[in-house]
């Protein structure tokens, strides 16, 4: 499944490099410095120019599960806002609350900015290790329980780097709106 839609918003996955991406924001996968680093955040910082650094710098660090804005340089988007994955260390440290934490504060910073359309890296699962099976889950479920939050969001797109981190959330998003569906079809018979 490449896309459903939640009340009036889209969500979409799609394969490619979110440094591309047209949308009025993207997310960054950062660390608690805020000063950059490797994976996704080294290729936003790179493509961005140094204006985002400067930036970040002045926002005193974030902490996991949260996230902070600045805007996007040289970038497409007018903002990229940096949300803190946590490391993953078992599943036994409180990762699932961070990680869905994360995304939940990357749409609360996009709705404050009045950011209609954002792109999201999958957080976490990259050089923090979290296992993409259940961090796609996470990712997907907490944005679609909070897109209604926000009535201005219209368009939600994953960025998935590969083709197989792409077909991961494919199938877990036809899982999850297959069982929406089963769920409201029971609600409905259980009703009549
Ligand atoms: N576009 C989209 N996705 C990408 C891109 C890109 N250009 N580049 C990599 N990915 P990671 P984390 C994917 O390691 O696990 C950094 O050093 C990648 O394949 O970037 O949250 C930070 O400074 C993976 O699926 O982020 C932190 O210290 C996903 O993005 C730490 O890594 C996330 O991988 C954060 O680790």
């Amino acid at each position: 499944m490449q896309e459903a839609r939640i009340g009036s918003a889209v969500i979409q996955l799609v394969q490619g490099d979110i440094t591309q991406q047209d949308t009025e924001a993207i997310v960054n996968a950062a660390n608690r410095s805020l000063r950059g680093g490797g994976g996704v955040d080294g290729a936003i910082h790179r493509a961005g120019g140094p204006q985002i650094l400067e930036e970040c710098k002045k926002l005193g660090g974030c902490e996991t599960g949260d996230a902070k804005t600045t805007s996007g340089g040289r970038l497409k988007a007018k903002y990229v806002i940096h949300a803190v994955g946590p490391i993953y260390r078992g599943g036994h440290h409180g990762e699932a609350e961070l990680l869905a934490s994360a995304y939940r504060r990357a749409l609360e910073e996009a709705a404050a900015h009045h950011v209609t359309s954002i792109a999201f890296p999958s957080i976490s699962t990259g050089a923090y290790g979290y296992p993409i099976e259940e961090a796609s889950r996470i990712a997907l479920k907490t944005l679609m329980d909070n897109i209604p939050r926000f009535p201005g969001i219209k368009l939600v797109r994953f960025v998935l780097f590969t083709r197989s981190d792409l077909e991961v959330y494919q199938a877990q998003l036809e899982k999850i709106v297959t069982g929406q569906q089963e769920k409201n079809q029971r609600g409905n018979k259980s009703s009549v």
